[in-house]
């Protein structure tokens, strides 16, 4: 399909894989459910959704909501999410298998003051061997996930990651061997980990770091081993007081 320049509201629900989509000059609706799909909303306040992993929303122009959900059982998403001109919204879900890294939505918000609603579970965890029988994680760290990436988070720009407690104490962890730890929160807390993005589902712990990861707990309690929780890399954020995080109104 080429680009759309026409005025018509599109509405478009599919199974798909390997397609293209491109909305016109209005608001377009496009859901897809597949793998390795570009969806183009064009000008307009467009809803773009995507239920699978390796596609490519785009929202252009408007006011957007992007939403991106993993329906992987074994895999890391790995949507890309590119806002645009506009103040949008950003929607993640889904949840990943034990022990899969990787990242869940990459997510670049462009110009505008746009907001994110995050919801993406995986298995967090130092994969470092060392880390085991420690009461905290401490720099040299390495803390494995599916992690949300936000490229471009700007100070103010509200975060809504379903808890809204920040955890002031360290991180505990729960100790599975071979070789690895759980992060432990308590439920509805969040903490802020200074460090450096590794690129993909690896993130350095380093108080001097570049970047901020954000672990949240926002399952309903569970009294298992360990908990899964939700994750996003603030790329080059490395000032605490610039993350904003709260509720996006319904
Ligand atoms: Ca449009
Ligand atoms: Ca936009
Ligand atoms: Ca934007």
């Amino acid at each position: 399909m080429a680009k759309n320049t026409t005025n018509k509201t599109q509405l478009i629900v599919e199974m798909a894989s390997n397609q293209e989509y491109f909305g016109g000059n209005s608001w377009d609706w496009i859901s897809i459910f597949g793998n390795h799909n570009l969806i183009d909303g064009g000008n307009g306040n467009d809803w773009l959704g995507v239920v699978g992993s390796d596609n490519t929303v785009v929202g252009g122009n408007g006011d957007d909501v992007l939403a991106a959900a993993s329906m992987q059982e074994y895999s890391a998403a790995e949507n890309t999410l590119d806002g645009g001109r506009g103040n949008d919204t950003f929607d993640t879900f889904g949840a990943s298998a034990s022990a899969v890294s990787g990242v869940g939505a990459l997510i670049t918000g462009g110009l505008g003051m746009d907001q994110f609603h995050l919801r993406q579970n995986s298995d967090v965890m130092l994969n470092n061997e060392d880390s085991y029988g420690r009461e905290s994680i401490q720099d040299g760290d390495t803390i494995q996930g599916v992690f949300d990436v936000i490229t471009d988070y700007a100070a103010g720009e509200l975060l809504d990651i379903g808890v809204t407690q920040l955890r002031t104490d360290p991180m505990g962890l729960t100790h599975m061997w071979p070789g690895h730890s759980h992060l432990t929160l308590n439920d509805g807390e969040y903490a802020l980990v200074r460090g450096n993005w590794g690129g993909s589902g690896e993130f350095d712990v380093a108080s001097d770091g570049a970047d901020t990861l954000v672990v949240f707990d926002f399952d309903p309690p569970q009294e298992n081993f360990f908990e899964y929780n939700g994750s996003v890399v603030l790329v080059g954020v490395s000032d605490a007081a610039s993350i904003n995080v709260g509720s996006i109104p319904v």
